[in-house]
């Protein structure tokens, strides 16, 4: 089974081993250089040496794709349970003035540790999850 970000060639290399597949491949996203997730299923096609691959969709850090922004909160109970504090209740305790969630964080209520991962998942900024997987 071949796993990986999207654009990093999966379909293209399956294409190499089984050229009759001609799986649809797509190009490199200029403005975010990146895949444009031209795979959208996983499926599995029996190859002619023997044996059957897999081509999967390229996954996107570890699935913040489909995340609606507030909903990430939900997931850190103490941050959930404090946001109910916030001046907004659309806060997403990044920028909002009056936000309890960084209050909470300046006088050590939420440990600052947690509260960094939470923006890390709401930036959808993955490069630790890469490092993980592919070191
Ligand atoms: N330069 C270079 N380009 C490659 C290589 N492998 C694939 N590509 C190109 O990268 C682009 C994306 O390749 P795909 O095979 O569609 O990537 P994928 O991993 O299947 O992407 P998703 O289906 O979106 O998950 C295509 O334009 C390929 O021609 C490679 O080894 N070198
Ligand atoms: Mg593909
Ligand atoms: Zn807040």
């Amino acid at each position: 089974m071949f796993s990986g970000h999207s654009g990093a060639g999966k379909s293209t290399l399956i294409n190499a081993i089984e050229p009759s597949l001609k799986l649809k491949v797509g190009e490199i996203s200029k403005q975010h250089k990146q895949g444009i997730h031209t795979t959208t299923f996983a499926e599995m096609f029996p190859l002619t040496i023997g044996g059957f691959i897999i081509d999967t969709p390229g996954i996107k850090g570890f699935g913040v794709v489909d995340f609606d922004l507030q909903e990430i909160s939900h997931f850190f109970p103490e941050i959930f349970k404090t946001s109910a504090a916030c001046k907004y209740n659309n806060c997403l305790h990044v920028n909002e003035p009056k936000c309890a969630v960084k209050k909470a964080v300046e006088n050590g209520k939420i440990a600052l540790s947690r509260y960094k991962n939470y923006l890390q998942i709401m930036e959808g900024d993955s490069e630790n999850y890469r490092v993980d997987i592919y070191n």
